[in-house]
């Protein structure tokens, strides 16, 4: 059998790229293609005598979820000044790289626009110690260098609202028009809007994947009580409280509480902490309540 990745599915056919770097057109053994279970990135064995039939999956890596793309090493989390930044959308993003083990990069976008000066320093205020932080312009190439260095030879996907410019930035990437640009307005939603995960070859082996904007992350559902261990700059302030397994919302002397008290820690970050504390709370009694 001939091993290689899922690159791209349109109406149940799936492209192929196999390790020699030739790509086939495969269908799945209806086994496998029923469950839906097959997924862009996916690394699977083909059997090919005329028609290529893809017969197995390898154990995934890594697997997200809405969107759906297995085995990236990272994602690329963009934000823009507009349309106006989603930071529970990127927190979730974050925290789903913890629990993957997926390197976070985040670009600020759109540069050239006004007001982006002061959304840098806020998201590296925000996300200065969880990720990396890259100020970008698809427009005109700035700091597209920065982003090709980080992800060289790996695989990332880019997350992110409708219309920051995801599309455009893997444009810039890979410098050509690889994908459709939408608009910010409504009316050309649906028009111009990437559809299906695609993975996109920059050379030297790095990948990249558009996905679809989405409004909504799901991140799998985890124990509320084990949610602020996603929250990495958080690790240096729990083990000054004073209860074990502290989940940094209800109780007294809690080492996180007061280094945000302190400014050492961001304030809307933890804000949110507590709200997605509240979401996942929720969703866990509801499941097993
Ligand atoms: N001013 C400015 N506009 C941008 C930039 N990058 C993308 N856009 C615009 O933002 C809109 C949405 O871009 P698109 O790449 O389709 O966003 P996506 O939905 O995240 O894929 C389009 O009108 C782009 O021309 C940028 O760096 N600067
Ligand atoms: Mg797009
Ligand atoms: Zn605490």
């Amino acid at each position: 059998m001939i091993r290689g990745q899922i690159v791209k599915e349109t109406g149940g056919r799936f492209f192929v790229k196999t390790d020699d770097g030739e790509r086939m057109v495969c269908s799945a053994r209806g086994k496998l293609k029923e469950k839906g279970e097959l997924y862009v990135g996916d690394i699977v064995f083909v059997d090919d005598d005329g028609s290529p039939v893809i017969e197995k999956l390898a154990p995934r890596e890594s697997m997200l979820v809405r969107p759906y793309v297995s085995n990236i090493d990272g994602i690329i989390i963009v934000l823009a000044v507009q349309p106006r930044p989603d930071f529970l959308l990127a927190d979730k993003m974050i925290v789903g790289c913890v629990q993957q083990q997926l390197d976070a990069i985040v670009c600020v976008n759109k540069c050239d626009l006004d007001g982006s000066d002061e959304l840098v320093a806020k998201v590296k205020t925000e996300y200065g110690a969880v990720a990396d932080v890259v100020p970008v312009c698809a427009a005109d190439g700035t700091g597209m260098q920065v982003v090709r260095e980080m992800v060289k030879g790996r695989f990332f996907c880019l997350a992110g609202q409708s219309a920051v410019g995801k599309s455009s930035m893997i444009n810039a990437l890979c410098g050509g028009d690889r994908m459709a640009v939408g608009g910010l307005g409504k009316n050309l939603r649906g028009r111009h809007t990437t559809r299906h995960v695609e993975i996109i070859e920059l050379g030297d082996g790095t990948k990249i994947a558009d996905t679809c904007g989405f409004s909504r992350y799901e991140i799998p559902l985890v124990d509320p009580a084990t949610l602020s261990g996603c929250y990495v700059d958080f690790d240096e302030y729990r083990n000054q409280c004073r209860f074990r397994g502290c989940t940094h919302t209800v109780e007294e002397c809690c080492g996180v509480k007061e280094a945000v008290a302190e400014g050492k820690l961001p304030e809307e970050r933890y804000q949110r902490y507590l709200a997605l504390y509240d979401e996942m709370s929720r969703r866990w009694e509801k499941r097993y309540g």
